[in-house]
């Protein structure tokens, strides 16, 4: 019998140690599937693109080329027609669809779209401009207050090769609706081709900033106080380099 104590006791303790190495590897598994918090907040930005037909495929057929619209019109799904004229046109190359956006109907033009924003966040409005003719040509971006233009040119542009660029500009929002508006800088009748349109939101709004403590010693409030400073509502314009010519984009989506 006292043989068989040892054989009893490491058997024993082999199970024993088993037993607690398999509760560990359950415990490591359990920590490795679920997901840490931070990767999951990250995993959130960049946003959604909030931009409706931002290639402007959802919109009447222009019959031929092109269909001219004048400020105010709604014809094209999402968009307005913000000042001037555009001209919806169909059969320029881009790798974004059939239907583009010429910015100079009969004169300058632009469009707009009201997007549902978070005040204090930070979005990337982003659309590629080209143009068929050779001519010096200027594309603006106006949101949230701030104003981005770009002088522009595609020397031997043309309709099948439009010399298609990115451009983009960043905008800190200020309500829970933002109205973004692209536009010609630059009278014509052949103005900057738009098309694919996108924004997203880029940056959550910064955390609040510590109120200082207050003074031990309050000042007695006096009869007149000084009128508040209303916030400054002109628009920044922000010049932009000259786009450089590029190659064609890389097709992406709506
Ligand atoms: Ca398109």
């Amino acid at each position: 019998m006292s043989e068989l104590k040892p054989l009893i006791f490491a058997t024993l303790l082999f199970l024993i140690l088993t037993s607690i190495a398999s509760i560990s590897t359950r415990s490591v598994r359990a920590k490795t599937d679920a997901p840490p918090a931070t990767s999951a907040a990250k995993a959130s930005l960049p946003g959604p693109n909030l931009i409706v037909n931002g290639s402007f495929e959802q919109s009447p057929d222009p019959g031929g080329s092109w269909q001219h619209y004048d400020a105010g019109a709604t014809a094209i799904s999402g968009w307005r027609v913000s000042f001037g004229e555009i001209d919806l046109y169909k059969g320029i190359t881009t790798p974004f669809g059939q239907k583009t956006i010429d910015l100079d109907g009969q004169n300058a033009g632009g469009v707009s779209q009201a997007i549902k924003t978070e005040p204090g966040c930070s979005y990337k409005l982003k659309f590629y401009i080209g143009s068929y003719d050779s001519d010096e040509k200027k594309v603006f971006a106006r949101a949230a207050g701030s104003r981005t233009s770009w002088p522009f040119s595609v020397p031997g542009g043309s309709q099948e090769h439009p010399g298609l660029r990115e451009l983009f500009c960043v905008f800190k929002a200020r309500e829970i609706t933002t109205t973004i508006e692209i536009g010609s800088g630059k009278p014509g009748t052949q103005g900057p081709i738009l098309d694919n349109v996108s924004c997203v939101k880029i940056a959550d709004a910064p955390p609040p900033s510590v109120a200082a403590p207050p003074a031990q010693t309050a000042t007695p409030p006096t009869a007149t106080t000084a009128p508040a400073t209303e916030e400054e509502e002109e628009e920044e314009e922000t010049p932009a380099a000259p786009a450089a010519p590029g190659t064609p984009p890389a097709p992406q989506g709506n």
